[in-house]
């Protein structure tokens, strides 16, 4: 590494410690264990609302099952993980109490129509490009904190500029 680019690193480093780049390193994955989670995002909320959705996808690299227990955001008061079932032609979320088990191997997706997090009691509404800190609680790998971005109202992936918009294209 040269000169330049050890200081562009270190600038970096410093600079996400601070808190001054909310979305640098957001596609990173985090490793908790044998867990790879990738892309905690939420959803901007409307105004006044009281609950907000959680996505996030969680790989078991290991050899024994884990399991999501629980989440949480510093803006809400509670976080639950739900499902989301059609009932007729009817959406309907329910609390997932139990957790979601994750066999090794197993990929966990949480999105938008299907499981997801529900963050209730909501202090603050999320605002598209403001991270949210939070954690999430897993049977084995513990507590993890994690950085929920926040993409638009509607937003069926994180990287959506806004809803129906193609999603942003992603370089490495
Ligand atoms: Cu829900």
């Amino acid at each position: 590494m040269n000169q330049t680019a050890r200081t562009a690193l270190r600038f970096a480093l410093v600079a996400s410690a601070l808190g001054l780049v909310p979305q640098a390193r957001a596609a990173e994955p985090i490793t908790a264990g044998t867990l790879r989670i990738e892309t905690p995002w939420m959803r901007a909320t409307p105004g006044g609302a009281k609950v907000a959705g959680g996505y996030v996808r969680v790989t078991n690299t290991g050899t024994q099952a884990d399991r999501l227990t629980g989440a949480a955001i510093t803006t809400a008061g509670r976080g639950a993980i739900h499902s989301m079932t059609m009932a007729g032609n009817v959406m309907k979320m329910a609390a997932v109490p139990d957790g979601l088990p994750i066999a090794p191997g197993q990929t966990l997706e949480l999105k938008p129509g299907g499981l997801h997090l529900m963050f209730e009691d909501l202090k603050s509404a999320p605002k598209v490009g403001e991270p949210v800190s939070g954690t999430l609680t897993f049977e084995r790998a513990g507590t993890v904190p994690v950085t929920f971005s926040v993409a638009p109202i509607g937003a069926t992936s994180p990287n959506a500029i806004a809803p129906g918009a193609p999603a942003a294209h992603h370089h490495h």
